[in-house]
């Protein structure tokens, strides 16, 4: 008979030695991953490189940062299109009727580099509500995002349950459904629209578009022999895929648009020497504020938020900062003839993923001026 030597106290050591491993095993993960989240949480989302991971991050915010899904876009815009149009109503008894319908599309922010973004029929920026103050409006908003959406109405007295935050004054529209605002717009100048759900992620992915309003009494416009709106977007495009552009680690942006295009692919406002050109500014974009800077002399800031300025408000600048939210008319006459620059003040907003293309980049456009 083979008897084991083994003593009790060794039997011991290996069993005490077996089970704190075991424990160990099981806790140690726990305290470096993040255990809360669940394939269900994140599926197949795509984290921005670089992005600070940490084991408290819910689920939640890694789908507010993830990258659109190529799978899901269903539309390509063709490289020349842009967006701004446009948007005829229908009059129904008296009511401007608007359709807007928010999807993801690929749209080119310059000729050889596309977004994978949201858009209001199919556009970047969404199409343009050109109103007269005093008119009813009635918009049909139908969502075929893979989320829910709203839309706000940036600046106009609405009543509240036609403002849209989400979960706030109305129930978010659901992947499919509709919602239909309607308001009487009592104010008169530049505004926008833009999401209120999940604000970070989709207004940062294209969903915004001017609102443009005549007063009723056309003579209380400052005026200009042309007229021109600047949307303002950052985007952040890495290893081909689109992520929401953040002001945090990983997520800022790496290219800037304006209207939906990055210079040189931004148009080019084209005038004669002692005309002027009424700029609107707007910042339809999520994160800088960004000094917006024109070349060829100064211009005049006519109207703040819309709000025309009385003339002694009025003053001379050549750069004005235009935040998040904010729009700024300014009145700018052509001095001399030649290539003159609207561009962003933050030089990393005049490139292209870090790179100068024919000079500029990003948030930069020309007004060329001919001889008068
Ligand atoms: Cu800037």
């Amino acid at each position: 008979m083979m008897r084991a030597d083994i003593t009790r106290p060794q039997l011991a050591a290996v069993t005490g030695f077996t089970f704190l491993m075991l424990v160990a095993g099981m806790a140690l993960p726990a305290l470096v991953v993040n255990m809360t989240l669940s394939a269900r949480d994140v599926g197949g989302l795509m984290m921005p490189p670089g992005m600070i991971m940490t084991r408290d991050l819910p689920g939640e915010a890694m789908q507010d940062m993830a990258a659109v899904h190529p799978r899901l876009v269903t539309y390509t815009a063709s490289k020349e299109a842009t967006g701004d149009h446009p948007l005829i109503p229908q009059i129904e008894d008296g009511v401007k009727v608007f359709h807007l319908e928010t999807s993801v599309i690929r749209w080119h922010i310059l000729p050889d580099v596309e977004v994978d973004a949201y858009a209001y029929n199919r556009q970047i920026p969404g199409p343009r509500l050109h109103l007269t103050e005093g008119d009813r409006v009635r918009i049909h908003v139908k969502n075929t995002l893979p989320e829910s959406t709203t839309v706000h109405w940036h600046g106009l007295i609405v009543p509240n349950a036609m403002d849209g935050p989400g979960d706030i004054t109305q129930d978010p529209i659901p992947p499919g459904g509709s919602y239909t605002y309607e308001f009487v717009t009592q104010q008169a100048g530049t505004y926008f629209y833009h999401t209120h759900d999940n604000v970070d992620r989709q207004q940062g992915l294209g969903l915004y578009g001017a609102l443009i309003i005549d007063p009723h009494d056309t003579a209380t416009a400052p005026k200009a022999d042309h007229e021109y709106v600047i949307q303002l977007q950052e985007w952040l495009k890495r290893d081909g895929l689109t992520y929401p552009a953040m002001l945090m680690e990983g997520t800022l942006p790496n290219y800037f648009t304006i209207n939906g295009k990055a210079y040189p692919a931004t148009e080019t406002i084209r005038m004669k020497v002692g005309e002027t050109v009424k700029l609107r500014f707007i910042g339809s974009n999520n994160n800088f504020v960004h000094p917006m800077h024109v070349h060829g002399g100064p211009f005049t800031v006519v109207a703040r938020d819309g709000e025309v300025m009385p003339e002694a408000a009025r003053f001379r600048a050549d750069t004005v900062n235009v935040g998040p939210g904010q729009r700024y008319d300014v009145v700018w006459k052509a001095r001399n003839p030649g290539k003159w620059l609207i561009h962003c003040h933050i030089p990393h907003h005049t490139s292209n993923n870090n790179t100068e293309q024919a000079g500029a980049g990003g948030l930069t456009m020309l007004i060329d001026v001919g001889e008068g």
